[in-house]
């Protein structure tokens, strides 16, 4: 994989006299700006003359040239941005393009993304069932995760949308940690003041999920702004949405990330959909990818279901974004092959043909057909590991769910260093209804108040 820097000729400007009068002319009418006086018309021309005799336009922001032709963009005759893609039936393409990982590495990498369906799976399950209150799956963009997180370093700091939990199962979140924080329970990092996925580890330097769409953009721009001027050789990586890409956090993040020099990688998971909104309807443009090239950023658009593409484009993203102080903005094209989430349906707006063929692309499946022609796993290893996972799986959960609730108290810590009197005086309140109406408040079932 080779990184072309600076490799865009930019956007001609249009020469045309007639064009400038005209323009002149009715600039100065909306504007209401009086015609310039004769001294003035004066230096105006003289100034012509000398930028008619430089051969590109000198405006401040442009670095293309002049043609003479009234030429518009017409982005619908582009064919449009390249998806780089390294894997097809199980084989690498291309020998220069080979991640050249080890057996260890990949064998993980198919470990976890399976460990990661599986867990979707029964927690999924769970809700229905009414053992928590809320969950969403990753199926079908494991590769974006493992992908991408294999490339990093592990204290390169993750700020994730909600649709990454494998990115935290690489870096070493137990089972047990993602279980206690799906059921809020007293063991969970977030005091069950979250909603279940909502991750966080200080540890793992994986910033905590907030619901909020693109909230986390720009602050991944000042994080990595931070890291620049700390110089601790390490970078940032935002994961969001194609959805989130709509708010107006992210055109804040983009552009303070490119004009600050930041070095933050933007890693768009394009699925398809934002809940219910496909992407036909989301934007006119060419993906998430041609803003990356608007905002003056390296872009690249890739294969999100190839796990080797994934982890190629973005370990050279790290390079650039470590050596030369950059942002770089990755599209993952991908597919949501599950619902958006417990509260959602999706048979009610899209067609289950359409779902069944990316289903076959799974990025899963596509690493199973290469640890098969490499000879690193078969179907004796597949089925231990399915039953060892289940099985792992299955006994974090139960002791997630017999696990108390957090301390009541939690309600009111933790937004002051020293809880002051207002909160102190909320707290005893309601420690005193608690203890008068103990039929209506089981407080056994939580963590001992002090
Ligand atoms: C500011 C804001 N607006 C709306 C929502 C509701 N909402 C939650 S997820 C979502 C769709 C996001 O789609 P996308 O970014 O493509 O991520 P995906 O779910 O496809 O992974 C919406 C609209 C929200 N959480 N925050
Ligand atoms: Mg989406």
């Amino acid at each position: 994989m080779t990184v072309r820097n600076e490799n865009c000729k930019g956007i001609p400007n249009i020469n045309c006299k007639m064009a400038t009068r005209c323009f002149g002319r009715l600039y100065r009418h909306l504007t209401k700006i009086p015609r310039p006086a004769r001294n003035l018309r004066c230096i105006h021309s003289a100034a012509v003359l000398r930028t008619s005799e430089i051969d590109g336009p000198n405006f401040p922001g442009s670095r293309s040239r002049f043609v003479h032709k009234c030429e518009f963009l017409v982005p619908e005759n582009d064919e449009g941005i390249p998806v780089y893609r390294v894997m097809r039936n199980g084989e690498i393409m291309s020998e220069s393009e080979d991640p050249k990982l080890d057996k260890d590495t990949v064998v993980k990498m198919y470990k976890d993304m399976t460990l990661l369906n599986t867990m979707d799976h029964i927690l999924y399950e769970s809700q229905r069932q009414g053992r928590i209150s809320f969950y969403m799956t990753n199926y079908g963009e494991e590769g974006t995760h493992m992908g991408s997180a294999a490339a990093l370093d592990p204290k390169d700091m993750v700020f994730g949308q909600y649709r990454e939990a494998g990115v935290l199962m690489w870096r070493g979140f137990t089972l047990d940690q993602f279980m206690d924080q799906c059921y809020g329970n007293m063991y969970d990092m977030g005091k069950g003041r979250q909603m279940p996925v909502h991750y966080g580890s200080k540890d793992l330097s994986f910033v905590t999920i907030s619901s909020p769409l693109a909230t986390q953009m720009p602050q991944a721009a000042g994080a990595a702004y931070a890291f620049k001027r700390a110089k601790n050789g390490l970078c940032v990586i935002c994961y969001f949405g194609e959805g989130a890409a709509s708010e107006g956090d992210a055109h804040a993040a983009l552009n303070f990330a490119a004009t600050l020099d930041c070095p933050v990688i933007f890693f768009c998971r394009n699925n398809g959909y934002a809940i219910s909104t496909p992407v036909e309807d989301q934007y006119r443009g060419d993906g998430i990818a041609s803003r990356g090239v608007g905002y003056g950023m390296t872009t690249i658009r890739i294969d999100g279901n190839d796990v080797f593409a994934v982890y190629n484009a973005t370990k050279a993203a790290r390079k650039i974004c470590v050596k030369e102080n950059k942002p770089v903005l990755i599209e993952a094209m991908t597919y949501r092959v599950g619902h958006h989430s417990t509260s959602d349906d999706s048979s009610m707006y899209r067609q289950l043909n359409e779902v069944q063929s990316f289903d076959v692309q799974s990025p899963i499946l596509r690493l199973r057909q290469y640890l098969d022609k490499q000879g690193w796993w078969d179907d004796n290893q597949e089925n231990q590991w399915k039953e060892q996972s289940k099985k792992d799986i299955m006994e974090a959960f139960a002791r997630a769910e017999k696990r108390k609730r957090p301390n009541p108290e939690f309600l009111f810590t933790d937004v002051y260093d020293d809880v002051p009197p207002h909160l102190q005086k909320q707290m005893d309140e309601m420690k005193q209804h608690v203890a008068k109406y103990p039929q209506h408040y089981p407080v056994d079932n939580h963590d001992k108040m002090s």
